[in-house]
């Protein structure tokens, strides 16, 4: 739960890394119940070391639909992301938790056991609503001490945020407590999409297709997903630093989530690169925004995808 605890450790995260803070972190894990909100979500990620459990802190389980700007801060010192399912019916993470995620967990577990035909057999369990489940994109991947904001339009229903990074072990973060609940009401929230974004992001089937001047400064980036086929999950955009120390070959392959080594973070080594804001994919025809704050140096737009197809852009950032 919220407390003011966790209000200093993201003060002293923001304010020790000099990192890029958005709006004022005092305001972001308020105290206090859950409530409902209209237009904002603010989400806090924690890691509670002694239990060796990961949570997500929401400000809010009920939100109005429409456009909804969800202000992800990474308070723990791993890698995460938070990623909406848009659940059918009246279903809940009770229900996501019961009959979906263990089979995720089992193949996961299969495939680090060196047993990939089991491993893809398992898919097999899902029930027959997991076709119905809509990803509604989220915050990308953020790194420790950063945070990131999203905007998405919100249809009415019943949500689950989760994050599924991996421990070294292979434990998905959701496995480990690090999901969240959020209801859509049928009341539309009177706020706008976001206006003039600065840096326009275009997935295709084929390609990624940016255009835009990337200066240094603030930006706000529209992404459009116009994939016809996508795979189980889509094209999304993650925004990375690649000028202190990392190597792209390598973060291809750890964006791949069916490999061992895939989307796995640790105090030590929270990803191979520095992942500064991005947004999970949504279906065909949507449109999320997010905001970005670029400094001079090498960076990389890149899609969490099989290593085996990948999509990135580099990019460099002029003084
Ligand atoms: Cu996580």
């Amino acid at each position: 739960m919220p407390s003011s605890r966790n209000i200093r450790v993201v003060t002293a995260i923001c304010g020790s890394l000099l990192v890029a803070c958005v709006g004022d972190s005092s305001d972001s894990a308020t105290p206090g119940g859950l409530e409902e909100s209209v237009g904002v979500v603010d989400v806090t990620a924690i890691y509670d070391a002694a239990a060796d459990e990961h949570r997500f802190v929401t400000s809010a389980d009920t939100v109005a639909a429409g456009w909804t700007t969800f202000r992800f801060t990474n308070a723990s010192p791993m890698l995460h992301f938070v990623f909406l399912d848009h659940l059918p019916g009246d279903r809940t993470s009770t229900d996501l938790l019961a009959e979906v995620s263990p089979v995720f967990q089992e193949s996961m577990d299969l495939t680090i056991a060196g047993r990939p035909d089991e491993a893809a057999a398992v898919f097999a369990k899902l029930p027959e609503w997991f076709g119905e489940i809509v990803f509604r994109g989220g915050p990308g991947f953020t790194s420790p001490g950063y945070v990131t904001e999203a905007v998405l339009y919100l249809e009415p229903g019943n949500y689950v945020l989760e994050c599924y990074v991996k421990t070294l072990e292979g434990v998905f973060h959701w496995n480990l407590g690090m999901h969240a609940d959020l209801h859509v009401t049928e009341d539309v929230a009177q706020t706008a999409a976001p206006e003039n974004p600065t840096l326009q992001i275009t997935l295709t089937d084929s390609d990624m297709v940016v255009e835009g001047d990337v200066s240094r400064g603030e930006h706000l980036v529209a992404v459009h997903f116009q994939e016809e086929n996508p795979g189980l999950f889509g094209k999304d955009v993650h925004v990375a630093r690649l000028d202190r120390g990392s190597d792209l070959e390598e973060l291809v392959t750890w964006m791949d989530a069916n490999q061992v080594e895939g989307l796995t973070s640790t105090t030590e080594n929270p990803a191979p690169a520095t992942f500064v804001g991005g947004v999970q994919d949504m279906p065909l025809g949507n449109t999320a925004y997010f905001k970005l704050t670029l400094e001079p140096g090498e960076y990389v737009w890149i899609s969490e995808l099989p290593a085996a197809a990948p999509s990135f852009k580099t990019f460099t950032v002029p003084e």
